[in-house]
């Protein structure tokens, strides 16, 4: 568990900026906001990105919490089961044939099955997520650490970041993008909150929470944690997926750093 108090010193610069948002939540709550909250945030973003590192540094943890605030009925959003016939049948044989690719520009790419990530250094932490929707559920999640298989692959040089491969298709369009990934830096990635978490709330996690791991990524917005991943690949850029800014959601207009 860690406190710190510069977030109250960052929760109070910022709601002086975007009008006290997003302090005081507990458990599934609603934000209580007007329609204007979102075009602020948005206008605010730079500010986010610049104070979390001013004022916090990339490393500093985000705010984690005590068993007892864990929210009984933890939302689920976006794709809550992937219509996708081999991630169905994972489903059916429990993933164990599931493999996850770490490849990309990495000196030696990593398959690794379940077993391998539970193997792996790993972390639990009670984290608030919040969705850009307005709505926050707090739950107990433990991964494996990013950081530690990165280093395991080595990542080479020229890698800027790191891109999530999703097994579902959020919305299928002409222009054929839909396949939900997402992209972050490696700052983020070795960030010792980051995981790629198997379990959540001492369960393996579940379906529509992503199974059988989703990233946990808990200084940014929901839609930076992407669920139901299946292949990781370092990039040095992103400008080739998707329709070219680093994420499903931010394809669709949101920013490519979700800094809360
Ligand atoms: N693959 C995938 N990842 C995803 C989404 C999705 O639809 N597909 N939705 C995102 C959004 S907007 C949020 S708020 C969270 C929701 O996670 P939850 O279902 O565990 O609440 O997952 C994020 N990651
Ligand atoms: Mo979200």
């Amino acid at each position: 568990m860690s406190e710190r108090t510069p977030i109250s010193t960052r929760r109070g610069l910022l709601g002086a900026a975007l009008g006290a948002t997003g302090a005081g939540l507990a458990g599934c709550d609603r934000l209580a906001t007007s329609p204007a909250v979102n075009e602020r945030l948005s206008a605010a973003e730079g500010l986010t990105f610049h104070v979390q590192r001013l004022l916090l540094g990339r490393q500093a943890l985000a705010r984690e919490y005590p068993a007892s605030a864990i929210s009984p009925d933890f939302r689920a959003n976006g794709t809550v089961n992937p219509d996708n016939e081999d991630y169905q049948r994972h489903v059916t044989t429990g993933f164990k044939d599931w493999r996850l690719e770490i490849g990309g520009l990495v000196e030696r790419p990593l398959l690794l099955s379940l077993d391998d990530l539970r193997q792996a250094p790993a972390r639990t932490q009670i984290t608030r997520h919040d969705c850009v929707e307005g709505w926050s559920c707090i739950g107990k999640w433990r991964g494996a650490r990013l950081g530690p298989l990165l280093d395991r692959a080595g990542v080479k040089p020229q890698a800027r970041y790191v891109a999530f491969f999703c097994a579902d298709t959020l919305e299928l369009t002409l222009d054929g993008t839909g396949d939900y990934y997402e992209t972050i830096d490696l700052a983020d990635a070795h960030h010792p909150q980051t995981l790629l978490a198997y379990e959540m709330n001492d369960a393996p996690l579940p379906v529509a929470h992503g199974a059988p791991v989703r990233l946990r990524l808990e200084r940014q917005l929901g839609y930076k944690m992407a669920k139901y991943v299946m292949r990781i690949e370092l990039i040095d850029s992103f400008a080739n997926f998707g329709r070219g800014k680093g994420g499903y959601w931010e394809d669709r207009g949101y920013q490519w750093y979700a800094g809360i």
